[in-house]
């Protein structure tokens, strides 16, 4: 076993797309990296207020991170439209403007359609600009970028699927990669098997994702959706969990006070005062308490050229080390409109991957540690 107190943690991100050494305090300013060298990102998510799954919000706070330290440069965070029977929810517009606050970046933010595709090629010619607000970001974003651009995808696939559909050759020489955080990862899914949450909220746009031309890095949620009991950590699924009170009060009063506004469902349009008074400590120790079940952080830290070590160490993707919790795998998959997919390892694969928990053992407790150091970075 090697001795990781030897080596260098919190390493060199990927070749040619950052350098530098994760200082915990965040002393790495901005400034150190030169712009060209950030991994461009587009996130897309479902981030409401008031908030469904809080862990968009987990998310959200991790890219800005990634964009603070100067690995990434976030081009633009792109806000599902609430689902049909949502109408009480909005796009939490307020968390994107407290984390750019708390950053001192500007990144912009886009509404994605409220129409779901018909077929996996329906590009919407009739959508009007306003229903297209998230597809035309998307092409924007890879348009005017330099390099080609990283989008995540935390919550329906349809505004990055519309656009990859309406212009797949800019996908072809512009996207690097998405990150897919929908489906199960069962290599056995069967047609009836239950479809995971993602998958359900615009079912032909993810299936649409695999047509693009375009690497795609899967990552299932979970492993089937079956065996609702105890979900512990599975080899193809990225579900983790960890106690809120193992990282939350190890963050700034900035990030606290970001975090308590979204937990306390506020929807006022206080932000800034709330963002800059005192701390909600009796909330914070409420929701302290509390479960938090995570699944995208692992590709968070993979875009941006770092792997996770199974002691929960940030350490380079080129250092190759065998205690990585993670790999990506490549693979060969089809998946049919109604999202059941079939997979199999394929080794010559250049654009299909599938996440793989390499240490189910450690997985759960590397990625809380990762994760907690990531965001005591945020100022
Ligand atoms: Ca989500």
């Amino acid at each position: 076993m090697e001795d990781l107190s030897r080596r260098r943690v919190l390493g060199l991100a990927a070749a040619g797309l950052g350098a530098g050494v994760l200082d915990p305090r965040g002393a790495r300013g901005n400034g150190l990296v030169k712009k060209e060298q950030r991994v461009p990102v587009l996130h897309a998510t479902d981030l409401f207020r008031p908030h469904m799954d809080p862990d968009d919000h987990w998310d959200l706070a991790c890219v800005y991170a990634l964009a603070h330290r100067g690995d990434i440069d976030l081009k633009g965070v792109l806000i599902d439209h609430p689902p049909a029977n949502r109408k009480d929810r909005n796009p939490d517009i307020a968390a994107v403007t407290q984390m750019n606050l708390i950053c001192g970046l500007f990144v912009p933010v886009a509404v994605g359609s409220p129409r779901p595709m018909t077929s996996r090629s329906d590009i919407q010619a009739h959508a009007s600009r306003t229903d297209h607000h998230g597809v035309g970001m998307v092409l924007d974003v890879l348009q005017q970028s330099a390099h080609p651009v990283v989008i995540n995808i935390l919550g329906s696939s349809r505004d990055v699927a519309i656009a990859g559909k309406k212009n797949p050759d800019l996908f072809a020489a512009k996207c690097a990669a998405i990150y897919l955080n929908a489906g199960t990862g069962s290599p056995n899914m069967g047609p009836a098997s239950k479809r995971e949450y993602n998958v359900t909220l615009d079912t032909l746009a993810f299936a649409a994702i695999f047509e693009l031309p375009c690497p795609v890095y899967w990552m299932p949620c979970f492993e089937e959706m079956e065996s609702r009991q105890e979900r512990g950590v599975r080899e193809y699924g990225t579900h983790y969990k960890f106690q809120q009170n193992e990282i939350l009060p190890h963050l700034s009063q900035n990030v606290q006070n970001y975090f308590a506004y979204m937990f306390g469902k506020y929807t006022d349009h206080n932000w800034l005062h709330y963002l800059k008074g005192p701390r909600d400590q009796a909330l914070l120790s409420k929701v302290g308490g509390m479960t938090r079940h995570m699944w995208c952080t692992a590709g968070f830290f993979h875009a941006a050229g770092y792997t996770v070590t199974r002691n929960g160490k940030i350490i380079s993707r080129d250092e190759k080390s065998d205690q990585a919790v993670f790999s990506f795998d490549p693979i060969k998959i089809t998946c049919t409109d109604n999202g059941v997919t079939q997979w199999t390892p394929d080794d010559r694969s250049q654009h299909r991957f599938i996440f793989h928990v390499q240490d189910v053992e450690h997985y759960q407790s590397a990625m809380t540690t990762a994760m907690k150091s990531l965001l005591m970075t945020l100022p």
